[in-house]
């Protein structure tokens, strides 16, 4: 009875959930997502040289969908050059059975079949003028060949990114659209990943959000962050937690934190800030990172928290001391 009451409540906050479309979405902050082709050195904050996102379409929704790529070349603006640009990076687009459900599709290394699902498009791109600073555009899609997924009330579509070739980085976005030509979002709409591989800014006044999704089954969660570069603090924040530190990550390697959940904060998201060090300031840092429970599954990052974004309510321990 009660994972029914979950189920249900989980899909209720997801409908609730207004107009997803830009990804990384305005909350997170986050300029552009981030993957390096295979021969790049782990030291430049890739670990593994792939990322994969969902987006999650609502059940009613019946229109053609498209999933647009901002700046999906690796040279001109915005790119992270090593040496020469000879990067070459594909972008490719699952639906259908498995394309969420399958096991490897949610871990967070490209290994065994995260390419799980009906390809539905594939497009490689190097250095190229023609993409630079510009949107490239898949689809028509219809809602129908995505995954239906029930605990989702909805179609899930996946897109991956793979460095093949080169050791440059590239930096580019996505936004989910009704439309080829221009940005228009899909009310009800939402995208997640399980594992983050992000830029962040330059500027030492801005701060990068990411929001893990914690249901009633989580105990205990472990934050992984790698080649942090020693740049300032990550805090995690929630409507019962005012701004706990984590060990970060410097150059290279893998650091975790593991806390505690509180009952308070079930069935909403934690907000995890990176607040960048003020002097010396740290330019280029690409950052991983995942949240894992007490099983070892992973959280999704909703790029539109569930819930939405968590406030500390100064109110809620005290009641609850009483
Ligand atoms: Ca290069
Ligand atoms: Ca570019
Ligand atoms: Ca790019
Ligand atoms: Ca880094």
């Amino acid at each position: 009875m009660k994972q029914i009451y979950t189920t249900t409540l989980f899909c209720l906050l997801i409908i609730n959930c207004l107009m997803s479309q830009p990804v990384p979405a305005g909350d997170e902050n986050i300029p552009y997502l981030m993957t390096f082709g295979p021969k790049g050195e782990t030291s430049w904050g890739d670990d593994d040289f792939s990322q994969s996102f969902f987006f999650r379409i609502p059940k009613d929704f019946n229109e053609p969908i498209y999933i647009k790529v901002y700046d999906p070349d690796i040279g001109g603006a915005i790119d992270e050059i090593n040496g020469i640009w000879d990067t070459r990076t594909t972008f490719s687009i699952f639906g259908g059975k498995e394309c969420y459900t399958h096991k490897d599709a949610i871990e967070t290394q490209p290994t065994g079949n995260y390419k799980s699902g009906n390809l539905l498009a594939t497009k490689t791109f190097g250095e190229n003028p023609q993409y630079d600073k510009k949107w490239y555009t898949f689809g028509p899609f219809n809602p129908t060949e995505g995954e239906l997924v029930t605990k989702f009330d909805g179609y899930i579509f996946k897109i991956v990114v793979d460095g093949i070739a080169g050791d440059d980085g590239n930096l580019y976005r996505y936004y989910l659209s009704t439309s080829p030509d221009v940005n228009k979002p899909i009310e009800g709409a939402n995208a997640f990943t399980y594992e983050y591989s992000f830029r962040m800014h330059d500027d030492p006044n801005e701060v990068s959000h990411i929001y893990p999704y914690v249901d009633d089954r989580t105990i205990s969660v472990k934050l992984s962050n790698f080649d942090w570069d020693n740049d300032g603090f990550i805090r995690t924040v929630s409507v019962a937690r005012l701004g706990q530190m984590s060990k970060v990550s410097n150059e290279d390697v893998w650091v975790e934190d593991e806390f505690k959940i509180l009952d308070e904060e079930h069935n909403k998201s934690l907000d995890i800030q990176f607040i960048k060090r003020k002097n010396p300031p740290v330019r280029n840092n690409n950052v991983v990172v995942n949240v894992r429970n007490q099983y070892g599954e992973l959280l999704p990052f909703y790029v539109i928290p569930i819930g939405g974004v968590p406030k500390y309510n100064y109110g809620i321990r005290a009641t609850k001391v009483k």
